[in-house]
């Protein structure tokens, strides 16, 4: 049986998309961001679903949950990218193919965000492009989900 099933991951303070700081983050909230995804998941014939939390905890706990039922995760950790092994394990224990997503260049940041506790073991890593990132991550994830099902 083909698995199309891609979940999105936002985690702490993404829920203030377009609320705040849109220099860095821009104008769109998470609900157009989620929506946009929804829309070109529709068009790409895949099955998408979208969590949020500000809980490390509770991403942990997703991400075991989708075990055996998701064939790739798009992930932006927020700052538990930077500080999470928990989460990290999280991906290693399931081993489902993820990309990391940042809307901001990190690298051109604080040098605190400059060190990903994920980037060593995601199957690729999306930095700097907006939201734009996970428009393009979708598309590459849906591309791979189609080879490796056919
Ligand atoms: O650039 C990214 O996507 C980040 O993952 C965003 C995280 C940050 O800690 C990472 O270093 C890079 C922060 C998300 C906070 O999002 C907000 C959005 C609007 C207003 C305030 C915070």
């Amino acid at each position: 049986m083909q698995n199309l099933s891609i979940l999105v991951i936002n985690g702490p303070n993404l829920n203030l998309l377009g609320t705040r700081e849109p220099d860095i983050y821009g104008h769109e909230t998470l609900a157009d961001l989620e929506s946009m995804l929804k829309k070109r998941a529709d068009e790409l014939g895949v099955n998408l679903e979208c969590f949020q939390s500000n809980h490390e905890g509770a991403i942990v706990d997703k991400i075991q949950e989708v075990r055996g039922k998701v064939g790739f995760i798009l992930l932006n950790a927020g700052a538990f990218t930077h500080t999470s092994v928990a989460i990290r394990d999280a991906l290693s224990g399931v081993e489902i193919p993820f990309y990391e997503i940042h809307i901001s260049n990190v690298h051109s940041r604080e040098e605190f965000r400059h060190h990903s506790y994920l980037s060593a073991i995601a199957k690729g890593v999306i930095v700097g492009f907006g939201l734009q990132g996970y428009i393009c991550a979708l598309d590459s994830a849906a591309q791979y989900l189609r080879s490796k099902n056919s």
